[in-house]
């Protein structure tokens, strides 16, 4: 009988319960910075069958940021193990980038024992209290047996839309302690453990532990739809687009997350809508798609007359949801479409929105849109021949104009933009190396940004062709997640190109990690837009006060030599013409490799507006 057999298992501690159940949501590898609070959760690993891969960073928001991009790009979600105290404390600007970005992400930290808990011993530190705001949930485990399905609940909690981060901490006697193998086996199933927890002193005199290394990770498709919409809010939101002459579709990070991109792009090409992608909804539609009119995202959102924006929330990147509206015409309707009641903005009018399932949401809607047409002609029997929207049979009505005007304004902004991206201006223009990258990069090129305006120019003009592959730091804006997320990226994808590009001054937040990626061998391309600056606040700075300080960064600082001196190797680039050369050198070599351009402080990204 399968519960004698567990019951006759040699009994296992809190660590291995923990990876058995990490294992069983997908997870394979765990991104980590040593300590001791933790180190049954590396034993669990490297004894675990298969061993679960260990990969040890040199900064805890680097483990965190590599946990959110695995879970960003693989869409399984992501595990960080955080010592205890400042093991926890330093990844909290890294939880709190997955939160924002609605990213799977489990961390699970060591925590000072209970039995000495209030005597002051090291580290100690009660971690909930603080995670909880940037969590879906914090909590901490007191049991070796109640592990396993602890860990197994922060899985089910993180990957559960809206998704986000769930921290775990477990007290020191609990994770060093014994308990029943069933605890842990019956823990993917949600059952409860069965052991007694065991001797509180093993921990004492353990010594540390080597890694192990594992397979890379596959792409998983997101959670599927298999609930129907909601008819009555998809109805609602058709009735809207059949009667509206100027729509335009928003779709943002969730719609791939939330494995509703295929569909999402279906109904976008049945209803010939108009669409604007951001976020990890890049690559949705691919760059040069006829329906993807990003680039007219200024003409777009001034004249639409609706806006329906797809899994994304109503920020600062979208003008908190305000459309239109100026020069005395009339603002447009919008439309939020979000993958959890809770995700629905609150902060606007909002015409009609959408809680729910993402892809079943998209799947329903052309039919809708469809039938919602076809009642406002049949409703109106008087009304002269065409309906405002004819759709599914007919081209729909702002397939005549409305779409071809912004098809115009795309390839008006294209050739704008074809100077400067073939700019021989010495000082080097940043937007040369965009326009030398982009020729370079195969269609599966995972591309990361982190920095100021240097990552707002790749934004504008790296354009992805598939979904899912562009890695930006997301809404909470927070700096220093670029070798974390290169991280991720190489080990989720072993053979394809990973490009991280770098400020000089984002640089400086995770550089070093440059050595995590020589030691376990992940070569990524790495290429600085080095200006001497904190580019995006000197100017602003500068445009505000009239002077700025704090703005200024060395000169020329050879940054390709930090990464040759953590055992990778890179080269500096002066001239425009050594761009791309120095590029398939860097794609070529197979280690981690920067090209440190050198580029023209004086050159500030035209923004409309800070996120202020
Ligand atoms: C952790 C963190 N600290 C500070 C900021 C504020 N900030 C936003 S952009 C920026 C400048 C980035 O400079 P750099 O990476 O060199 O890019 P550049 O704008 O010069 O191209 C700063 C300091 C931030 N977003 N995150
Ligand atoms: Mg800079």
């Amino acid at each position: 009988m399968a519960d004698d057999k567990q019951e006759s298992q040699p009994p296992a501690h809190g660590g291995a319960l923990a990876v058995a159940a990490a294992r069983a949501h997908g997870v394979s590898t765990m991104f980590t910075l040593s300590g001791g609070h933790v180190f049954p959760l590396y034993d669990g690993a490297v004894t675990a069958d298969p061993p679960m891969r260990l990969l040890d960073v040199r900064h805890e928001q680097t483990a965190v940021f590599a946990a959110e991009a695995t879970a960003r790009l693989t869409r399984t979600p992501g595990l960080a193990v955080l010592t205890a105290g400042p093991g926890v404390t330093n990844g909290v600007s890294a939880v709190t980038t997955a939160y924002f970005n609605g990213s799977p992400v489990v961390v699970l930290a060591g925590r000072a024992p209970d039995y000495r808990w209030g005597s002051g011993s090291l580290q100690e530190f009660d971690h909930p209290a603080l995670l909880a705001p940037i969590t879906k949930r914090a909590w901490t485990e007191h049991e070796t047996a109640t592990i396993g399905p602890a860990v197994d609940e922060a899985f089910r909690l993180a990957t559960a839309p809206h998704r986000g981060p769930v921290f775990l901490d477990i007290a020191l006697e609990a994770l060093f302690g014994q308990a029943g193998a069933g605890a842990g086996a019956r823990a993917g199933a949600g059952a409860g453990g069965t052991g007694e927890a065991g001797g509180t002193d093993s921990f004492r005199g353990i010594d540390g532990i080597s890694g192990a290394k594992g397979t890379g990770e596959t792409v998983g498709s997101g959670t599927k739809g298999t609930e129907d919409a909601d008819p009555d809010q998809v109805g609602r939101v058709a009735r809207l687009i059949a009667g509206s002459s100027r729509p335009v579709l928003v779709l943002g990070s969730d719609v791939w997350t939330g494995g509703a991109e295929h569909a999402a792009r279906q109904a976008a090409e049945e209803l010939r809508l108009p669409v604007i992608t951001n976020g990890q909804g890049r690559g949705i539609l691919p760059g040069g798609h006829e329906l993807l009119v990003t680039r007219a995202r200024a003409v777009a959102f001034r004249e639409a007359d609706l806006v329906i924006v797809a899994g994304t929330p109503l920020d600062f990147r979208l003008g908190y949801g305000e459309f239109g509206g100026k020069d005395g015409t009339a603002p447009a309707r919008v439309v939020h479409v979000a993958d959890a009641p809770g995700q629905v903005a609150g902060h606007g009018p909002l015409a009609a929105s959408y809680a729910g399932d993402l892809a079943a949401f998209f799947a329903a809607l052309p039919a809708a849109v469809t039938g919602a047409a076809i009642s406002a002609t049949s409703a109106i029997p008087a009304a002269p021949a065409a309906p405002a929207t004819k759709v599914g049979s007919a081209r729909p009505a702002w397939a005549q104009s409305w779409l071809p005007r912004l098809q115009a304004a795309v390839k008006e902004a294209m050739a704008a933009d074809s100077a400067l991206l073939a700019s021989a201006a010495d000082p080097i223009h940043p937007m040369r190396i965009y326009g030398e990258l982009a020729p370079l990069l195969d269609d599966d090129a995972v591309v990361i940004g982190d920095g100021g305006d240097f990552v707002s120019y790749a934004g504008k003009y790296i354009e992805p062709k598939r979904p899912g592959n562009w890695l930006d730091p997301g809404p909470y804006g927070c700096l220093g997640t670029g070798l974390g997320y290169a991280i991720a990226a190489r080990v989720a994808r072993p053979s394809g190109q990973v490009v991280l590009l770098l400020g000089d001054g984002a640089a400086g937040f995770s550089l070093m990690d440059a050595d995590t990626l020589v030691r376990h061998r992940l070569p990524v391309v790495m290429i600085c837009g080095n200006n001497g600056i904190w580019g995006l606040e000197k100017h602003p700075m500068q445009a505000i006060y009239g002077y700025d300080v704090v703005a200024d960064l060395q000169p020329r600082c050879r940054y390709d030599q930090v990464v040759a001196a953590l055992g990778g190797a890179g080269e500096l680039v002066t001239r425009p013409d050594d761009i791309a050369p120095a590029l398939r050198r860097a794609f070529d070599s197979g280690v981690p490799y920067l090209v440190n351009v050198i580029t023209d402080p004086a050159v500030a990204y035209p923004r409309s507006t800070t996120g202020i």
